[in-house]
């Protein structure tokens, strides 16, 4: 069988996310966000973690880029904290927050290493959200304003722009699953919020377009949906989910339209009253490079609503319910790995939406057990395998006609893992959280040899 290898071309990275790794929450004149708020909150996080410490970056973040000039990758994704730029989410700037992100992009450059700069990893400013955050319309008006300002400062040395990531996580895991913050259980105003998201980043798009910026994306979570049986109620279950999980964004900001099937999807709860004139040219302005993040697929069956009464319904309540996959290794998140998954989605998705921008995979990786041995060493061979088949996954879809041009590792570091804290670790480097020593892991190792071979085909290859 033909084997197909990845183009020479191809850049690589790792990824992180501002509150999952900085730390230094009261320092340098940061605001909080909604993650600050959320993680005080009891029962919210496991342990009752946070992201107060976190890995400390905003300190050691020039260690951190010397792991990344050691493992030998092309490119960097970190995310701006919001409120350490705007601690009130408006109004001027503090040259603090600022001050720290030129100095990591100096350094990353310095280190000849692209940084690749994501605006929104889902630290709202808590001050935003006391005046409704997402569902309302003047948080996009904000984000236009933040945007224009990090902009200005590292618009000179940053070239790739990501306005949101995961804006599916933001409206719906914060406003209707509530296992994000800000950690609420809502219908219309949960859909007003994806609504909100899509014009932050479109408002976004033109600030960065205006100051000259460089190259502008937006990262999605487009999930694999399976149906459990061929059922038309099963299959009927997955058309409804996929507008909740793919088209609620792809549809909008590729295709100029909003899915058609939003009524069999959410009923009444998707009224629409928060749309206006001329919001789609705002949202659909061209991009020059999707952002895509894959994990695991999803199979999911057909299920009755959990509350009987639809105007009551949580706009995640659509009447499908997820299902186990049999005989595949799950990692320590309980998610199945399926790299077969992953080139299908990507085929499915190109076939689906003809003229979609080239791809970059801004996240990939899976959280393993990661026990050191008695020589603090950790061997973990399950994540060099995931790694390894999601990469022969993306080969096979990259020569069926998908355009990919990077892929980055979730995560360069082990972090804060949203509401599992950190026992979930995704890291290619272990973090001791006693001592906050780095320790890069066999896999840090294995993709370090990986690129080394590719730069050397690089050079073989032109
Ligand atoms: C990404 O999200 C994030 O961008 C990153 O910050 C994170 O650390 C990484 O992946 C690993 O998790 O509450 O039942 O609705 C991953 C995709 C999709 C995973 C939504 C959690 C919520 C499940 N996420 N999902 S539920």
């Amino acid at each position: 069988m033909h084997e197909p290898t990845l183009p020479p071309g191809l850049l690589f990275g790792t990824a992180t996310a501002a509150y999952q790794v900085e730390g230094a929450a009261t320092e340098g004149g940061r605001g909080p966000s909604i993650w600050d708020t959320y993680c005080r909150t009891p029962g919210r996080v496991a342990r009752g973690e946070s992201g107060d410490v976190a890995c400390d970056h905003y300190h050691r973040y020039a260690e951190d880029v010397a792991l990344l000039a050691d493992l030998g990758v092309d490119l960097y994704r970190f995310s701006v904290s919001w409120p350490r730029v705007q601690p009130e989410g408006k109004g001027e700037a503090n040259p603090e927050g600022l001050a720290f992100y030129d100095r990591l992009v100096d350094t990353l450059l310095g280190a000849g290493i692209e940084p690749v700069l994501t605006l929104y990893h889902w630290d709202l400013p808590q001050a935003l959200e006391d005046e409704g955050g997402w569902r309302t319309r003047e948080t996009a008006h904000r984000f236009g304003d933040y945007t224009r300002i990090v902009a200005e400062r590292l618009g000179d040395r940053v070239n790739r722009w990501i306005t949101l990531n995961e804006p599916f996580c933001s409206a719906f895991v914060g406003h209707a699953v509530g296992r994000h913050a800000p950690g609420t259980r809502e219908g219309t105003p949960a859909l007003a919020a994806a609504h909100h998201l899509l014009l932050a980043h479109g408002t976004a798009v033109k600030e960065l377009r205006a100051a000259d910026a460089g190259q502008v994306g937006i990262t999605l979570n487009p999930d694999h949906l399976l149906p459990a049986t061929s059922s038309e109620a099963d299959r009927a279950a997955v058309e409804r989910a996929r507008t909740l999980h793919n088209r609620t964004w792809f549809d909008p900001l590729f295709t100029g339209a909003y899915p058609d099937n939003e009524k069999e999807t959410w009923g009444g709860l998707a009224d629409g009253s928060y749309r206006r004139e001329g919001d789609l040219e705002t949202i659909g302005q061209p991009l020059d490079f999707l952002g895509v993040n894959f994990y695991r697929p999803i199979m999911l069956r057909d299920a009755p609503h959990t509350e009987p009464d639809p105007a009551l319904r949580t706009a995640v309540d659509i009447g499908a319910e997820q299902v186990a996959f049999d005989g595949v290794r799950h990692t320590t998140m309980g998610w199945p790995v399926v790299p077969r998954s992953f080139e299908d989605l990507l085929v499915d998705l190109d076939r689906r939406y003809p003229g979609l921008p080239p791809i970059l995979i801004t996240e990939n990786g899976s959280a393993e057990p990661d026990e050191p041995d008695a020589a603090g060493r950790v061997h973990d061979r399950d994540r060099v395998d995931y790694l390894r088949d999601h990469l022969s996954a993306l080969a096979r879809a990259i020569d069926a006609g998908v355009d990919v041009r990077g892929y980055f590792v979730w995560s360069l570091l082990d972090n804060f893992e949203w509401a599992y804290g950190y026992e979930r670790r995704f890291g290619l480097v272990r973090v001791d959280y006693r001592t906050l020593e780095r320790h890069p892991k066999d896999s840090y190792h294995w993709y370090r040899d990986h690129l080394k071979a590719h730069r050397f085909r690089r050079v073989q290859e032109g």
